[in-house]
């Protein structure tokens, strides 16, 4: 198992490289999407607290990430001794109308056709992505982490509708007219998910480019008023038999696969590992379930994080680990010191898996 570090489009620096490499990382995931592009400051902005305000505007729907971009983040990533294993969720602004059903519908499946040939060119083998409308909504913020750390959490289910223009808590299009996306039935969002697998697997398959789902965060039927798909961890399977295929995967997120009312985490860990479906995994604890659940710092909630990664050893896995949000840390750099805590703590358990099998 490897160990890697998620870093967003306005971390990809010189320096965060460095502290990954430091923490002991080989591998980076990079969410390209760029969230809050309105420039702020790294450990101000660096966990998503989905709210109304949402995650700023998604990007221009004419620009496609290119072959030529996605390259150069690959080298620079390479220069800094680091392996890229795997480009984090798609831009809205790509595929808004393969979430929400919408007259660009074609069009925005061979966008992510094209984005998946480019990403096979360059060598990047997973494509991680939440089919999701409503995306992350309604959690909370607060002292919920050991010693008052800042956490998110959630305690109540945000049904606020989803204004038009807006997808996955990012504006597509602001001069959208007054009103609000119409509730998706559950079944209509099953069916655009097969028809993306339908439409997404066979490239992805020619390109050598895995495409990895991440559950539902948080993990609820309804929120927004619009049906969510991972929401136990059973969804997991029907997601898979879909469209069976090895490029048909998972970024597997521990926690909130934890948060889920059903289940028992160690035997869903086995089940979607031991069939080889991991494509990488998300690394988090957590106290309480979906509604009610605080997210806590990586050795601290209900999850019992060796026994979580002696499985996916036993099971063969042998791909990247990233820790998941983690709760920020008091002194000048909150996110870099949780995300070192996170990152030490998991290097010890795989050391101590690989010497003692
Ligand atoms: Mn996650």
């Amino acid at each position: 198992m490897k160990l890697g570090l998620g870093l967003y489009r306005h971390m990809l620096t010189a320096e965060n490289f460095r502290f990954a490499r430091q923490c002991g990382c080989t591998h980076v995931v990079v969410h390209w999407v760029d969230y809050f592009n309105q420039g702020e400051d790294t450990d101000k902005q660096n966990q998503p607290v989905g709210n109304l305000a949402g995650w700023g505007r998604a990007g221009d729907p004419s620009k496609l990430w290119t072959y030529e971009e996605l390259a150069a983040l690959r080298e620079q990533i390479n220069a800094a001794g680091l392996e890229l294993a795997a480009i984090e969720n798609l831009d809205p602004a790509h595929w808004y109308d393969v979430l929400l059903d919408g007259p660009k519908k074609k069009e925005h499946l061979e966008n992510v056709k094209t984005i998946i040939r480019a990403m096979g060119r360059v060598g990047i083998p997973v494509l991680g992505y939440n089919f999701s409308i409503a995306g992350v909504a309604g959690r909370i913020r607060g002292p919920f982490a050991r010693g008052g750390a800042i956490s998110v959490g959630m305690d109540d289910v945000d049904q606020t509708p989803v204004p038009n223009g807006t997808v996955w808590n990012m504006v597509y299009n602001p001069d959208a007219p007054a009103g609000t996306v119409p509730a998706a039935t559950s079944e209509q969002l099953w069916k655009r998910l097969s028809d993306f697998l339908e439409a997404v697997v066979p490239v992805a398959e020619e390109a050598g480019v895995t495409l990895a789902a991440h559950p539902d965060d948080p993990p609820v039927p309804v929120l927004r008023g619009q049906p969510r798909l991972v929401y136990q961890p059973r969804f997991y399977q029907k997601l898979l038999d879909l469209k069976p295929s090895p490029r048909n995967a998972l970024e597997f997120c521990v926690g909130s696969l934890a948060e889920m009312t059903e289940g028992d985490i160690y035997q869903v860990v086995d089940q979607y590992s031991g069939q080889g479906k991991v494509a990488y995994v998300h690394l988090r604890n957590v106290h309480g379930k979906a509604p009610h659940y605080h997210e806590t710092f990586v050795d601290e909630g209900g999850i019992d994080m060796y026994r979580v990664l002696q499985i996916l050893k036993q099971n063969q896995f042998e791909g990247v680990i990233v820790p998941d949000h983690t709760p920020q840390m008091d002194c000048t750099a909150p996110w870099h010191a949780g995300m070192a805590y996170a990152l030490g703590y998991i290097r010890a358990f795989l050391q101590s898996l690989d010497r003692d099998g």
